[in-house]
């Protein structure tokens, strides 16, 4: 019985993770996803539950486009070679996929072009003219991620498909303001053509009914509904691109990427069908019917998820996805998550490379916080969490346990198993129920945890030591006791440790590999008395001092390796000549500082408010690691107030402080002041 309230164990389950692009190597940010939607499928199977695990890279669309350009290869050369690492990449992070193709095979191209055929056949197709960006300097169009411009609606600097540093929209091709080529910078000019719709809008009041019963996490529905609510638009298709699934009877236009990649749920799902030889079976998940389909994603792919996704499904005829489970997003040592400046860990090079135990960065990404809020990534919390929680309760019951029982009896001693302790078996099961339920998979680990604090203090307040000598008989009804938590504590910390749990396995005396197919109730079961226990060892060993600042320098290497390179090419950029015209739109005029305030977690940041003779106006400076607060209240300076607003620090700037770098001192700024004229005076 699996006693979960949406998983009945009589109906097929189907859990999928968000695709990774094949253009770049994995990193912390990925297993924000991948790590729990494995410890998801490890407890549905544990508690009875028939789950199929498929994944795949993707492998269209631009990003691999752009990063093809960048290492001088094919878009196919590029993803066969990302590819590769991630099929060689999972497996070292104990994450096992019952299938993982790519959105380029052969499966997906055909289910891709039969599911565009059956919305076109059911009218949900048309084509209508559109205006989209092209770069007379790169001479081609230039969709997606090779514009950048300004987000319609929150306003922030945006890449062409998707609001990534403002609001989180999905943006629709020509949607955005201001647009201007990724590769040259030039502004771009729009050019007119064909271009094939899906018609979103006849999905709203359906999306609006499936998403208020959409299992899940709360911030899918909720982000979703409220897009529902405000009104949806056509959903662009097609795109002037030579890469990716062609649109039938277009020799130049390909389907979005976003059609064919969420369509390798399915097709991964026909691969996996063949290769146990039974072709039909994914149809139990993707034909309406009992399959329930659950997918993993990063919160910032909601909006097709939500919306773009339950609408194909609905309008060609097949299951809609019973669970969106988004996770937030992952920050690298308190800065947003960043390749470019360095704020990345990468998981082969930084991670396995040093020698660390996937299980660590397993229970890490599970145990540090909730589901749905962001993940702030430190070598300092990780070291933390291994050392205290991992080692020190856990590790450390085990060990003493198996230990000493080893040491004195060589086998499970005889005995009954206390009532108490049972419960709080019990406790921990039901526990582990429940965060299945919520999606809430750090519950899991706080339960574990719980029940291994709960070892240590059974077995330091019973003895055994002291009981060895004077009543072996009581001392060995106490080490079976603590042989049954250490037998609990192995089978319910094996979806997030599983090698670590293989091997305590082994300790308890049996095959490492079989504790993967041992069901969770059998936690309550204490060990057969008599089982000759295998050799302990400690299994959790800690981060040390040496690793931990071996760690932290190599990423405090490369942020600085990444502002030195930034540093490099603002100097190469040379002064353009400007007309006096242009000069002119510059509005550049004396302020009061009125108000200074720290931004709350952000080192760098201050909210100042400005008297500009106008108005008050709210900015936010990146000074607050040179100057004081109360150094800047009452300072006239010269401000930019003619400067688009924008959020910085979640707080809105409009308006910049001018501010000069000392030559000889780089990375020292000197507010320009101009002491003794009036708030509101332009400079000119
Ligand atoms: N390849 C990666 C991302 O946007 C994208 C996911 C596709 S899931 C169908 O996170
Ligand atoms: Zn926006």
């Amino acid at each position: 019985m699996t006693r979960l309230k949406n998983y009945p164990t009589e109906d097929p389950v189907l859990v999928t993770c968000g695709l990774p692009y094949a253009s770049g190597t994995m990193h912390i940010g990925h297993l924000r996803t991948y790590v729990p939607a494995d410890v998801f499928v490890r407890l549905l199977r544990k508690m009875g539950v028939d789950v199929t695990f498929v994944c795949g890279s993707d492998t269209h669309g631009t990003p691999v486009v752009t990063v093809a350009e960048k290492e001088g290869l094919t878009p196919k050369e590029v993803y066969q070679k990302y590819h590769q690492h991630y099929v060689e990449t999972f497996p070292k992070l104990n994450i096992f996929f019952d299938n993982y193709g790519t959105t380029d095979d052969k499966e997906n191209v055909d289910r891709t072009l039969q599911i565009v055929d059956e919305l076109q056949k059911n009218g949900y197709i048309y084509s209508k003219e559109l205006e989209t960006p092209y770069c007379d300097t790169c001479g081609r169009s230039q969709p997606d991620r090779f514009v950048r411009g300004e987000c319609p609606y929150c306003h922030s600097d945006a890449r062409g498909d998707e609001c990534d540093q403002g609001c989180g929209r999905y943006l629709e091709p020509g949607e955005i303001l201001n647009p201007r080529c990724a590769i040259c910078g030039n502004p771009t000019r729009p050019v007119s053509r064909t271009h094939y719709f899906l018609k979103l809008t006849e999905f709203s009041s359906f999306l609006e009914d499936y998403l208020q019963k959409m299992g899940g996490t709360k911030n899918a529905r909720n982000f979703a509904l409220s897009w529902v609510r405000e009104g949806l638009q056509d959903w662009c298709i097609t795109r002037d691109l030579d890469w990716g699934i062609k649109y039938p009877g277009e020799a130049d236009l390909v389907l979005y990427v976003w059609v064919d990649a969420p369509i390798h749920y399915m097709s991964s799902t026909e691969q996996w069908a063949k290769g146990i030889g039974q072709p039909d079976a994914w149809e139990k998940y993707w034909k309406p019917g009992d399959g329930r389909l659950v997918h993993y994603i990063g919160q910032d792919i909601v909006y097709h998820h939500c919306l773009f996704w339950p609408s194909m499904l609905k309008g060609s005829g097949y299951n809609l996805p019973f669970a969106v489970v988004a996770s937030g997003m992952v920050k690298v040592e308190g800065h947003n998550f960043s390749r470019s400046r360095g704020y990345v860990v990468f998981i082969e090079e930084d991670y396995l490379d040093n020698g660390l135990d996937p299980d660590y960065l397993r229970y890490y990404m599970v145990a540090s916080t909730s589901q749905t809020k962001d993940l702030d990534f430190s070598w300092q919390t990780l070291a933390e969490k291994v050392n205290n929680e991992l080692v020190a309760t856990l590790g450390n019951f085990i060990y003493r346990a198996l230990h000493f029982t080893k040491k004195h009896y060589g086998s499970v001693p005889e005995g009954k198993l206390d009532s108490k302790l049972k419960k709080e078996i019990n406790k921990t099961i039901d526990g582990i129920v429940s965060a299945v339920n919520e999606y809430e998979l750090k519950k899991v680990a706080d339960e574990v945890l719980r029940l291994a604090a709960v070892g240590n203090e059974y077995f330091q307040s019973n003895k055994p030591w002291d009981l060895v000598k004077t009543d072996k008989g009581k001392c060995g009804e106490v080490l079976y006791n603590a042989a049954a938590l250490v037998k609990a504590l192995t089978i319910l910390v094996d979806p997030i440790l599983p090698s670590t749990a293989e091997t305590v396995w082994g300790q308890l005396g049996h095959e490492p590999s079989e504790i993967h197919e041992v069901p969770l109730d059998e936690a309550l079961n204490p060990p057969t008395v008599g089982t000759e226990l295998g050799t302990p060892k400690p299994v959790i060993s800690k981060i040390d001092d040496d690793l931990l600042a071996s760690l932290k320098e190599s990423i405090s290497n490369r942020i600085r390796a990444a502002e030195a390179a930034q540093k490099g090419e603002d100097m190469e950029e040379e002064s353009e000549i400007i007309s006096f015209e242009y000069f002119k739109k510059i509005d550049l005029r004396a302020g009061v500082i009125l108000e200074v305030e720290k931004v709350p977690k952000k080192d760098k940041l201050l909210k100042i408010k400005v008297d500009i003779g106008t108005e008050t106006r709210t900015m936010v400076t990146g000074l607050a690691d040179q100057y004081k607060p109360d150094e800047l209240q009452g300072m006239t300076a010269l401000f930019l107030v003619n400067l688009e607003p924008k959020k910085i620090g979640g707080i809105e700037s409009h308006g910049m402080i001018l501010a000069v770098e000392k030559a000889d001192e780089p990375g020292r700024w000197v507010p320009v002041t101009v002491d003794g004229v009036p708030p509101g005076s332009k400079a000119a």
